[in-house]
């Protein structure tokens, strides 16, 4: 029944940010995921009868992919595969599940933010038994695999029918199905105080969550609708393999509808988004847009209003690109704030070890030590604690904090699908002028981020380049590690405001000087051939 099937290795399976991303049709080749999935196996040791948790986001390719993997968890030796029922799990979901049931690790197969579809992007990442995305040493590991392998491991047999909950017998194992919400909607009872939200909803609290065609309707369906008791909460709640044609990308730009339902002045009184996989958020309030940044502050602010933080938080941390604001509450609650490089799987260690306790990415990813991953349901909830303790608008609480800390005005330009070599050069040009930057245009410090783990000792380079002023501004270069096509370049922009009559400046006018000193210090048009972002966020 196990066969052994020979192959040759693929180029370029080196994981990104989070997982091997590729276009679905390169996935398509012959053995190109299996490849992958078998590199995995061979780089982790031990897993012999243990349990492997599997699930995606139900993008295009999802359900094929799932059988692929159940067979080669069988084949390779594990001995129970928990895998969601239809093969759908979110990304949080999935980390839950692999912390509650001790599984060695879990399989996520996502594409996340990027679009689906036959013609889009598709994914596969692995998670440890800490429930968070493999650390870097996995990740080499696993690329290091892919370029010579030569034989993978699976089984001969139809496909499983994943459809019903409860548990099939597969050669050496067990494949048990489960339901992907109710363990996860369990768990944040635990977390919040879901009286007090009910309360909120019963007195006239309207919101909307958009599901975007993704993962999290039935999660939103679930808790939002079911056990909180609000009415008319889900838009595109139904996860379709296209995402019914959204980009399931949770920003003002791509949650449009959204957007223009909330922030009106007869909208909703809030309004969030969640992504692909479930793990972003996207927060608005009634004329409100709550920036990611300025969200993990607010949270790390108010954690304790809600009762598994109420005792308060051990620490924060943020990816270096992420605005300095939730620095500004750690030390006001005088708990330690760490700056990681971009990407989750950085903020593992320090919530293992106890040292932060909330975390939080300016691309849409705020979580705690409740699982390790982002997470976006987690996220909205949190807000809904945190409005029905406080029972203040969105736009009330936002500003109200501003006026204690100070604002930290922030934008992310990105130029997607740039050229590549292109794309090289701008940054390699950046990291050879950066000491004859210091000292021009109030320029304090100049360097290309890099990252010795507190816990693990371990060390990550070019994480960067972070050019920082004499009054705190930050404009910071990177290119993403998640795009499929050419490269995409990211440029963040950050300045600190104290002055509450500036508050209310539109972000990109109070940023203005420094989104010009940014464009022309990396000479961004004459490099890449752009005059303007393509995404604004
Ligand atoms: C992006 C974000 C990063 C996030 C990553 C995965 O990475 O910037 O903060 O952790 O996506 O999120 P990059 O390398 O493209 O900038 V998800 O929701 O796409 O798994
Ligand atoms: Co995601």
């Amino acid at each position: 029944m196990f066969e052994l099937v020979p192959t040759k290795p693929f180029d370029g399976q080196k994981p990104g940010t989070s997982g091997l991303r590729k276009k679905v049709t390169v996935f398509q080749q012959p053995h190109y995921a299996e490849n992958f999935i078998q590199s995995i196996f061979d780089s982790l040791e031990g897993f012999a009868g243990k349990t492997l948790v599997i699930g995606g986001d139900g993008r295009y390719y999802n359900s094929h992919i799932v059988q692929i993997a159940i067979r080669m968890a069988a084949a390779n030796g594990f001995g129970r595969v928990i895998v969601g029922q239809g093969g759908l799990l979110s990304t949080p979901a999935a980390s839950h599940l692999i912390r509650k049931n001790a599984a060695f690790g879990g399989i996520i197969l996502s594409a996340s933010h990027n679009p689906g579809g036959p013609d889009g992007d598709f994914g596969i990442k692995y998670n440890a038994s800490n429930g968070g995305p493999a650390p870097e040493k996995i990740t080499d590991a696993i690329f290091a695999k892919t370029k010579t392998i030569s034989t993978y491991k699976t089984l001969d047999t139809q496909d499983i029918d994943i459809n019903k909950i409860g548990e099939i017998e597969l050669a050496n194992i067990i494949v048990e199905v489960v339901d992907p919400v109710s363990d996860y909607a369990a768990l944040m009872q635990t977390l919040f105080d879901f009286d007090a939200i009910g309360d909120l909803f019963k007195s006239g609290f309207k919101m909307k969550f958009d599901g975007m065609g993704a993962i999290t309707g039935p999660y939103a369906n679930r808790i939002f609708e079911d056990i909180l008791g609000a009415k008319n909460v889900v838009m595109n709640g139904v996860p379709l393999p296209d995402f019914g044609g959204h980009h399931p990308d949770p920003n003002l730009v791509h949650a449009k509808e959204l957007c223009d339902l909330i922030l009106s002045s007869s909208g909703p009184d809030f309004g969030a988004a969640s992504d692909g996989d479930g793990d972003r958020n996207l927060i608005i309030g009634r004329n409100m847009y709550v920036t990611p940044s300025d969200s993990l502050a607010i949270i790390a602010a108010n954690a304790q209003l809600a009762p598994a933080y109420a005792a308060g938080i051990a620490g924060v941390a943020r990816s270096m690109p992420t605005s300095c604001a939730a620095d500004l509450v750690a030390k006001k609650l005088g708990v330690p704030s760490f700056e990681t490089p971009t990407g989750w799987k950085f903020f593992g260690n320090l919530l293992d070890a106890g040292m932060a306790t909330v975390c939080g990415e300016e691309s849409f990813g705020t979580g705690s030590n409740h699982v390790r991953e982002k997470d976006g349901v987690w996220a909205v909830l949190m807000w809904l604690n945190i409005l029905a303790k406080r029972r203040e608008s969105v736009e009330k609480i936002v500003k109200s904090h501003w006026l204690e800390y100070g604002r930290n005005f922030y934008t992310r330009h990105d130029y997607e699908e740039v050229d590549l070599a292109r794309a090289n050069d701008l940054m390699n040009n950046l990291r050879k002028s950066l000491s004859g930057f210091v000292g021009k245009n109030g320029i304090k410090t100049a360097d290309d981020f890099s990252y010795r783990d507190p816990v693990d000792r371990s060390f990550t380079e070019g994480q960067g380049i972070r050019l920082v002023y004499e009054n705190g501004s930050r404009i910071i270069y990177r290119l993403s590690g998640t795009g499929t096509a050419g490269a995409t370049l990211r440029v963040y922009i950050e300045k600190y405001e104290a002055d509450v009559a500036k508050h209310n400046i539109e972000t990109q006018a109070a940023l203005a000087d420094l989104i010009g000193q940014a464009n022309s210090i990396a000479a961004i048009q004459a490099n890449t051939g752009r005059a303007a972002p393509t995404v604004i966020t």
